[in-house]
C-alpha cells in the first residue's frame, strides 16, 4: 500500500488536528446517525489515543466517534479521491457525508476506502470514524481470556505488557490520484560484485497496456528505463554499476520515481542485501550485529499517537547509545518512523500484532490464525520498500497452555496446544516468507517455550529475563544461565541468535551498594553482564533490550503506577545509569553504527572498550 504524496499529479489533504468526539457505550451512534454531527462533542485531538486525553475515559475500551468536517478543493474534480486511515485501533468504522464506506479491523496498518461519488464540492463534507477497541479472547492481541492469571491478573484484563490505548493513531488523509494511477510498487534489490541491481514492479489500478518509466537518481546515476503495462503490470531492472550501498553506517538513499502516462509515484530506495551464514547475519555481505531495543509507541498524553518530535527524539537518543536496530515490539510502528528508519540507518524487525498468542482450542486459533495471516499480509504490503525493514517477526511470545508463567517453564508432554501452536506458527512464518522471499523470516520465543516452534525461523530470536524473572538478585548464577542456554540454542539450531528481550525493572533515582533488584546500579549491572556474555559468543548476532523507555502497562502488582520500568531511558526520556553502560559496549567501538572516540580503552570480559 503506497504512502499518500503531494506531488503534481497526486493531491493530499492531512486532516490532523481537532476532532469532535464522544464515546458511545451504548451502541447508539449508528441508529441516532452520530456520523452526521455529534451532539456534546469534546474536542479530541487526531492523531492520539483518547485515553491519557481525557482523565474520565483513561479505561474506556468501547465504541467511540470522531467527525470533522472539510472542504476537499475544487481542484481535485476529476480525479479519484480517497480516505486513509494510518491507524484506528482496534476496530475501526468510515462514514463520508453520512455514507458508511468500509470498516478495518486491526489496530496498527493503514486502510483506504474511495469516495470520490460521496464528495460534496462546494460544501463542507462530513467525515466521521467509530473505532472500537474492546479486549476480546479471539483478537490478536487477545484480552479478557478466561485463563487464570493468578498474581499475574490485570487491569484492563489484557493478554499483553502494554496499555491497550485506543483510537485514530496516525493521520486521516484525504488523497487524490489521477483516473488511471499506480496502485502498487515493489522494489528489490540486489548485489552482484561491483553491479547493484534495482527491479522495479508496477501495477495499475486497471488491466491496461499503456507505457511509463522509471528514474533511479542518486550515485552513479540518473538511470532509465522503459515500463511497458501488460495487463496493468510492468517490470524494470535497472543496473548500477559502484553503487552506493545502504547500510547502518551509510544509510544512503536513491529516489526512485515511476511515471506513467497520467501519474507519477516517488520513493527512497536502498540498494542492500541481507542474509544470513551460520551464526552471522549479513548485510550486503558483511557480517553485522544488530544492537539495539525492543521499544513502544508511547508517551504522556498522546499514548500510541504519532509525536513527530518524540519520533525524532529517540532516534537522537537510540544513536547516542550507539544502537543500530530496533524491533517494531509489539505492532507495526507508524510509516513516518519506517522513513526515519530508512534515513537514519536502523535494522528494523517488523513485528505484527501477534503477541502473547495462545492456542488454547481449534476454533480460537483458526480466529486469531485468520486475523494474523491478514496483519502479515498488510504489513509486508505497506513495509516491504524499507530497506531498514530486514526481517519480518510472526510473533512475540507464543505460549503454549502448559507454560507455568511463575516458574517460566512448560511441560511439552501431553498439551495439545504445542503442536496446534506449531503448526499456527509454521503457516505464518512460510506464509512471509511467500510473500517475501528477500527478507529474513523469525519469531520472539518465551523464556520455556518449546523448541521446535523455532524450526521455520532464519534467525533466533529469544526474550529472556535471567536474574529478573529467574534468579532475580542472583546476579552470577543469572549470567551464568545465560551463557549456557545460549550454547544450547546455538548447538541446536546453528542459526543467529538475536537476545530480543532482556531487562530489568528501575526506578530512577533508586540506588544502592551493594546493587539490589530495582536500582540503577542492578539494571547497569545487568545489562554489562549480558553484553559481556553476548560478546564471547561470535553467534549471538545482535541484544536489543527490553526497554527503549519506561511505559505505559496495564494495573497490576506487577507494575508500578501502571508503569513497566524496565526503560534504559524513563517515560519523559532521561537517561538512567544503564544508558552509559550501552554507551560504553555500543557507541565507542570502532565498529558501532555511529563510532566515537572518548577516553582509552580497557579490556573488560573478552571486549575491547573504551573507558
Ligand atoms: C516480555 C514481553 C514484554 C514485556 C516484558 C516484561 O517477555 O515480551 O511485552 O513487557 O516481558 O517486561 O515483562
Amino acid at each position: 500500500m503506497l504512502f499518500p504524496q503531494q506531488n503534481d499529479r497526486r493531491n493530499k489533504l492531512d486532516l490532523s488536528g481537532i476532532w469532535d468526539f464522544r464515546i458511545d457505550p451504548e451502541h447508539l451512534g449508528e441508529g441516532d446517525q452520530w456520523f452526521n454531527s455529534l451532539a456534546d462533542a469534546r474536542p479530541i485531538a487526531v492523531p492520539g489515543s483518547w485515553n491519557d486525553q481525557y482523565a474520565d475515559i483513561f479505561n474506556y475500551l468501547d465504541l467511540a466517534w470522531y467527525v470533522k468536517r472539510t472542504y476537499v478543493p475544487r481542484s481535485w474534480q476529476g480525479q479519484r479521491v480517497f480516505i486513509r486511515v494510518g491507524s484506528a485501533n482496534y476496530y475501526g468504522t468510515v462514514y463520508v457525508n453520512g455514507t458508511r464506506v468500509g470498516s478495518h479491523e486491526g489496530g496498527h496498518l493503514p486502510f483506504a476506502f474511495e469516495i470520490t461519488s460521496l464528495l460534496k464540492w462546494d460544501a463542507e463534507n462530513v467525515v466521521a470514524i467509530s473505532v472500537e477497541n474492546e479486549l476480546k479472547p479471539t483478537r490478536v492481541p487477545a484480552g479478557n481470556m478466561s485463563t487464570a492469571l493468578g498474581p499475574f491478573a490485570s487491569f484492563p484484563r489484557t493478554t499483553f505488557d502494554f496499555f491497550p490505548f485506543a483510537g485514530i493513531h496516525r493521520p486521516v488523509v484525504l488523497y487524490s490520484v489521477p483516473q488511471t494511477y499506480i496502485e502498487d510498487v515493489t522494489v528489490v534489490t540486489d548485489i552482484d560484485g561491483v553491479e547493484g541491481s534495482v527491479t522495479v514492479t508496477a501495477r495499475l489500478n486497471e488491466p491496461v497496456a499503456t507505457q511509463g518509466s522509471i528514474t533511479l537518481s542518486g550515485a552513479n546515476s540518473p538511470l532509465q528505463a522503459t515500463l511497458s503495462f501488460n495487463q496493468g503490470v510492468a517490470e524494470a531492472k535497472l543496473n548500477v554499476l559502484a553503487p552506493r550501498l545502504w547500510s547502518d553506517k551509510d544509510p544512503y538513499l536513491y529516489e526512485l520515481t515511476v511515471s506513467t502516462e497520467s501519474d507519477r509515484f516517488s520513493l527512497s530506495v536502498g540498494i542492500r542485501t541481507i542474509a544470513v551464514e551460520g551464526g552471522t547475519i549479513l548485510l550486503n555481505g558483511q557480517p553485522m550485529k544488530m544492537n539495539g531495543f525492543g521499544r513502544h509507541e508511547d508517551f504522556i498524553a498522546s499514548g500510541k499517537g504519532l509525536n513527530l518530535p518524540l519520533l525524532v527524539k529517540d532516534y537522537q537518543l537510540m544513536r547516542w547509545t550507539g544502537a543500530n536496530s530496533y524491533r517494531t515490539s509489539h505492532y507495526p510502528y507508524s510509516e513516518e518512523e519506517m522513513q526515519m528508519a530508512d534515513r537514519e540507518g536502523f535494522l528494523v524487525i517488523d513485528e505484527i500484532p501477534a503477541v502473547s498468542l495462545q492456542f488454547e482450542n481449534d476454533e480460537n486459533a483458526a480466529t486469531r490464525l485468520r486475523m494474523c495471516q491478514q496483519q502479515l499480509d498488510e504489513l509486508v504490503a505497506r513495509d516491504k520498500n524499507h530497506p531498514s525493514v530486514v526481517m519480518w517477526c510472526v510473533a512475540n511470545e507464543p505460549m503454549p497452555s502448559s507454560l507455568n508463567l511463575e516458574t517460566l517453564t512448560a511441560s511439552a508432554s501431553g498439551d495439545p496446544s504445542v503442536q496446534r501452536g506449531k503448526q499456527f506458527l509454521e503457516t505464518l512464518l512460510r506464509r512471509a516468507r511467500e510473500l517475501d522471499p528477500t527478507r529474513l523470516v523469525t519469531l520472539v520465543t518465551v523464556m520455556g517455550g518449546p523448541q521446535d516452534w523455532m524450526q521455520e525461523c532464519d534467525v533466533i530470536c529469544m526474550n529472556r529475563y535471567w536474574g529478573w524473572y529467574v534468579l532475580g538478585g542472583e546476579m552470577d548464577k543469572a549470567i551464568a544461565s545465560l551463557g549456557q542456554e545460549l550454547d544450547q540454542v546455538w548447538s541446536l539450531w546453528r542459526k543467529p541468535i538475536i537476545m530480543t528481550e532482556f531487562g530489568a525493572d528501575t526506578m530512577p533515582g533508586l540506588h544502592g551498594q551493594p546493587p539490589v533488584m530495582w536500582t540503577e546500579e542492578y539494571q547497569a549491572d545487568y545489562i554489562r553482564g549480558h553484553l559481556d556474555v553476548a560478546a564471547r559468543k561470535e553467534y549471538v548476532a545482535g541484544m536489543q533490550v527490553w526497554h527503549f523507555a519506561d511505559f505505559a502497562a496495564v494495573q497490576s502488582i506487577m507494575r508500578i503506577g501502571g508503569m513497566n520500568m524496565k526503560g534504559i531511558f524513563t517515560r519523559t526520556r532521561t537517561p538512567k545509569l544503564a544508558a552509559h553502560v550501552l554507551r560504553e559496549f555500543w557507541a565507542k567501538r570502532p565498529d558501532a553504527a555511529q563510532t566515537e572516540t572518548v577516553g582509552e580503552a580497557v579490556a573488560v570480559g573478552g571486549v575491547t572498550l573504551p573507558r
